[in-house]
């Protein structure tokens, strides 16, 4: 493909930047190397300019063949350590070969169908990238660099129907959707290879994580984006319909995904930033330990761009449910309950507790929710 230039939708990729398995192999200097799947999602690309920044490595970023433009966000990196190589989680040969090729030190696999809502829609699909593709990433080191240090983006949907609250690393895993049962499966993959072929495959327990890169369908950007377009919209005195929502009632623990990114790579290199460090890597929960609900970020959105309101709900049902702000004194519809985003099965609450990742690995969290709702918005205002 080398030369190419392929116009999706009006954008251009340059395909010579995507290279295959054997070129990518001639690039690596013989510095240390690592493969980050699902680098154009909001985390891979975080966990890009972390490396790029923190480290001399080459970076491998796995893309795949897709007919849409989603390049957004990486577009801004300009490195000669980093590099696009053409992958495929799906594909159990893209795997072998690019482990097989390039002997990476660290594999970080934030690829995945990470939408808990079209779990199931897509169970299978869900299954195959994100359970199935885990155990072939893991056949692949063990057969051909059995050195490579693993990263398997778990989730805290793996405790789903919780027992106890705050969840720590210790909760046992109670998923309610397909998209929870298979970060479970392959959390149970990563633990049974660990133990058997000593590999250093890690999983973290990552609660909600969140910013400017997050894809527009999660909860926290959809409401963002939207509440930027409704404040522009009243300020210039235009019509707007209201923000539509579900399960406003949902408790999550949010976090800033940058934050997050350190927090995998200490947990990848536990020899380093754990003075007690024991040789056995272990497995951390992430998370702020705050929860709030859906509608607490609604009103803190709006809050941002000046804008106060109230919920009200004369016939205390939830799908009646409408948020208002007061403009000149009068009550303006914002919000509205849609049930048709409501999901077959919820987790109700989620509220973690990282105070062992604090305490083993140094890790912090640097944003608050309220800065993290600030950013967001002002970031779509903008
Ligand atoms: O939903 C409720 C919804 O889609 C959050 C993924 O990164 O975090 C994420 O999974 C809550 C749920 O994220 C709407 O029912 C209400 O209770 O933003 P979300 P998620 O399902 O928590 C975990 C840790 C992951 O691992 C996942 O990959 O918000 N909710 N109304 C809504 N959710 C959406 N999406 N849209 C609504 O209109």
């Amino acid at each position: 493909m080398s030369g190419l230039t392929e116009t999706y939708y009006g954008k251009k990729i340059d395909t010579a930047n995507i290279l295959n398995i054997d070129d990518a192999a001639k690039k690596t200097n013989n510095k240390k190397t690592v493969v980050i799947t699902g680098v154009t999602g909001q985390d891979g690309s975080l966990m890009a300019d972390y490396l790029l920044k923190e480290t001399d490595y080459i970076i491998f970023g796995g893309v795949r063949r897709l007919s849409v433009y989603n390049h957004d966000n990486i577009k801004h990196i300009n490195s000669d350590r980093f590099h696009l190589i053409n992958f495929d989680l799906t594909d159990s040969h893209s795997i072998a070969r690019t482990v097989e090729a390039l002997k990476p030190d660290y594999f970080i696999n934030f690829a995945a169908q990470s939408f808990v809502a079209s779990s199931w829609d897509f169970a299978r699909q869900t299954w195959q990238t994100n359970s199935t593709a885990v155990l072939d990433i893991l056949e692949a080191i063990r057969l051909y660099k059995p050195t490579c240090r693993l990263y398997q983006a778990g989730s805290s949907e793996e405790f789903g129907n919780v027992l106890y609250s705050p969840q720590d690393e210790n909760h046992p895993l109670r998923p309610r959707s397909p998209y929870g049962a298979s970060k479970a499966a392959a959390r149970q993959l990563i633990k049974v290879y660990r133990e058997s072929y000593n590999l250093y495959a890690i999983q973290g327990w990552l609660f909600n994580h969140e910013g400017v890169r997050r894809g527009e369908e999660f909860v926290t950007r959809k409401i963002t984006k939207k509440v930027a377009s409704i404040c522009r919209a009243i300020q210039k005195n235009e019509p707007f319909k209201p923000l539509e929502l579900g399960n406003i009632d949902a408790k999550r623990d949010w976090s800033d995904a940058e934050d997050f990114v350190d927090g995998v790579w200490r947990m990848l290199n536990q020899d380093t930033f754990n003075p007690a460090y024991s040789g056995t890597p272990k497995e951390y929960v992430f998370s702020s330990c705050e929860t709030h609900t859906i509608r607490e970020f609604v009103i803190q959105a709006f809050n941002v761009c000046g804008l106060t309101g109230l919920w009200d709900n004369a016939s205390g049902k939830l799908e009646n449910e409408k948020y208002y702000v007061l403009i000149n004194n009068n009550p303006i519809l914002v919000v509205q309950i849609n049930p048709a985003f409501y999901r077959p099965a919820e987790v109700d609450l989620l509220l973690g507790d990282s105070t062992l990742a604090q305490k083993e690995l140094g890790w912090r969290r640097r944003t608050t929710f309220e800065q993290l709702v600030e950013k967001m918005v002002q970031h779509d205002l903008a």
